[in-house]
C-alpha cells in the first residue's frame, strides 16, 4: 500500500520540520537528467518530487515518473496543469483549484472533467487552494489561466483567500509566483498567510538559492517547491536542501 503524503506532510509540519519539493516539468529535460537529478536528490534529502507543467506540449509525462521512480524511492506527486495530466504512476496528486482567480473552469470545471478519472486511477488527492501571485511579470501559469495574481503588495488579500480555501475544506494552500517569477513571494505575505491558516503551506515561484528558501520557510512555508534552478544548476541542491531543513521556524 502507498503512504499517505498528506499525513507525511501533517507530521512535518506538526514537527516544525520544513521540505523541499523539487518540481520536474516533463516538457524539460530528458530521461538522462531526470536520472541525474533523482540521483542528487536521493542523497540530498528531497522530500517530494511534483511533476507536472502548465503547458505540456510534449507527451512525456509517463517516461518522467518511470525515469524518476527507477532512480528514486522518493515520492511523486502529479502537478497537474490539465486534466490530461492524470496517471496512476504517481503517488498522489496535488488537486489544485485556483482560488485567487475567477475563471470558473479552474475554479471546479477541468475537477468536474477529471473527476472519474481521478476515481478510478487510485491515486491519492491532495485538494489544495491555488493562489498566484505577482511575481513581477507574466508567467506561463497567469497567461494560460487568464487570470489576475493577487497583487505582491497585498497579502490581506492572499490571506483572506487561503482562509476562504481552509473553511471550503481544502487540505493544502500554495502561494505560487510562476515558475521562472523575477521575485519570488514576498516574506510579508508567506507570513500573512500562514498566520491566518492551519492548514500546510506551500510556497514556490523564482526561489532561486539557499537564502530565499531559508526566508521563506522562516516565514512559515512548510514545503519550498524549485523547479527552474535545478533545471540550470542541479549542483544547488544540497545548499537548498540544507537551507530548507534549517528554515525551522525559531522566532
Ligand atoms: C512553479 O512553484 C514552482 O510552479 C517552481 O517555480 O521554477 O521558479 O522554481 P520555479
Amino acid at each position: 500500500m502507498k503512504a499517505n503524503q498528506y499525513q507525511t506532510l501533517l507530521n512535518a509540519k506538526a514537527a516544525a520540520q520544513k521540505l523541499l519539493a523539487v518540481l520536474v516539468d516533463p516538457d524539460k529535460g530528458n530521461a538522462a537528467s531526470w536520472a541525474n537529478l533523482a540521483t542528487l536528490a536521493n542523497t540530498n534529502g528531497v522530500d517530494f518530487f511534483l511533476v507536472g507543467g502548465s503547458l505540456m506540449v510534449n507527451q512525456r509525462l509517463e517516461e518522467c515518473i518511470v525515469t524518476l521512480k527507477k532512480h528514486s524511492p522518493i515520492p511523486v506527486i502529479l502537478f497537474p496543469g490539465s486534466p490530461a495530466q492524470v496517471t496512476p504512476l504517481a503517488d498522489g496528486i496535488l488537486l489544485l483549484s485556483l482560488i485567487s482567480g475567477r475563471n470558473a473552469d479552474l475554479l471546479i470545471g477541468q475537477q468536474v472533467q477529471a473527476a472519474m478519472a481521478l476515481k478510478q486511477s487510485g491515486l491519492e488527492l491532495l485538494p489544495t487552494g491555488y493562489i498566484l501571485i505577482d511575481g513581477g511579470a507574466p508567467t506561463t501559469v497567469s497567461y494560460i489561466s487568464n487570470t489576475l495574481p493577487i497583487p505582491a503588495n497585498k497579502p490581506e488579500i492572499a490571506a483572506v483567500t487561503a482562509l476562504a480555501g481552509e473553511q471550503l475544506g481544502l487540505k493544502l494552500v500554495y502561494l505560487e509566483a510562476g515558475s521562472g517569477a523575477n521575485k519570488p513571494v514576498s516574506v510579508e505575505m508567506i507570513k500573512a498567510v500562514s498566520k491566518q491558516v492551519d492548514i500546510p503551506l506551500i510556497v514556490g515561484g523564482g526561489i532561486r538559492n539557499g537564502e530565499a528558501a531559508y526566508e521563506a520557510c522562516q516565514a512559515g512555508a512548510d514545503v519550498i517547491v524549485i523547479g527552474t534552478a535545478f533545471e540550470e544548476q542541479p549542483e544547488l541542491l544540497p545548499e537548498i536542501a540544507g537551507a530548507v531543513k534549517a528554515g525551522c521556524k525559531t522566532t
